[in-house]
């Protein structure tokens, strides 16, 4: 059986990493148009580097939880083909075990040079007079697709929806698309669609299934299931 799975910021919440759309959560407090879009960086690169510096201090204090642990069990040790797409640009996945992990929205922990393309491990604190270390005059940005970027790894990603036998989301509000319409990609070629995340989102009504909880509780015990089938 083939389940692709598809993670969002709510996966990360208990491992003290903000989420977005959430009370409190990170877009209540900011502008997403002056932080998550290119044109916010070219207007105000200052603020984008220390929002996003303030993120990767945030994750690199920040520890996998249950729920992480349990998708690379998942993954690891599992008669199952499990492909595993997020949202989140933390590596929290990672540091679990999971891999490969494909982050559609990119890394914070990767910078990315605008002018040519070339990318090395970001700094601890990146700033606007950053040069690239290869081409020495491009512009240093944080390796995240902003909002009216086109995500990564879509030419993998499509195929591995549309031909899952299971789609699982887990905390994701599916606000943000073309993520948010991957329910219906894999419903339409055939797949059961399962919804795990703290309360219903945006996208509930297009699951077959869902159980409702923190993901570190929700989380293993599916997986367990899964295992001891
Ligand atoms: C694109 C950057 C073309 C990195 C992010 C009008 C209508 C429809 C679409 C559009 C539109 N206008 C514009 C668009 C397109 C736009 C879009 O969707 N806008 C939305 C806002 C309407 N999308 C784009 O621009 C994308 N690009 O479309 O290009 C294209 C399309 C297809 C193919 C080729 C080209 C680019 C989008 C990427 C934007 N970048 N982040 C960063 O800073 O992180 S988006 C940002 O939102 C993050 O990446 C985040 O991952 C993502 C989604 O948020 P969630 O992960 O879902 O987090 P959220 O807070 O929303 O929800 C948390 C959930 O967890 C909640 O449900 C909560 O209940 C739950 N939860 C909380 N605690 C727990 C929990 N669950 C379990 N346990 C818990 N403890």
């Amino acid at each position: 059986m083939h389940i692709a799975i598809l993670t969002g910021a709510g996966i990360s919440a208990e491992s003290g990493l903000g989420t977005f759309r959430d009370k409190g959560g990170l877009w209540e407090r900011h502008d997403l148009n002056d932080l998550a879009t290119p044109e916010g960086f070219a207007r105000n690169p200052t603020m984008v580097h220390d929002f996003y510096n303030m993120r990767r201090q945030t994750v690199r204090a920040a520890q996998p939880n249950p729920a992480h642990h349990g998708l690379a069990r998942l993954q690891k040790h599992s008669q199952y083909k499990v492909t595993l797409i997020t949202q989140n640009v933390d590596d929290l996945h990672e540091r679990a075990g999971s891999d490969p992990v494909i982050h559609m929205h990119g890394t914070h922990l990767v910078a990315l040079c605008a002018a040519c393309a070339h990318r090395w491990p970001a700094p601890a604190r990146m700033q606007p007079q950053d040069r690239c270390p290869a081409c020495g005059d491009g512009v240093a940005r944080p390796d995240v697709v902003w909002f009216g970027e086109t995500p990564y790894h879509m030419d993998e990603i499509l195929p591995a929806i549309a031909g899952c036998d299971l789609f699982v989301a887990i905390g994701t509000s599916g606000t943000v698309y073309p993520a948010a319409g991957f329910v219906e990609l894999a419903r339409e070629g055939g797949a059961e669609t399962l919804e795990l995340n703290l309360e219903p989102s945006d996208r509930a009504s297009a699951f077959h299934a869902a159980r409702f909880g923190p993901a570190s509780q929700v989380v293993p015990t599916w997986v367990d299931e899964l295992l001891s089938r």
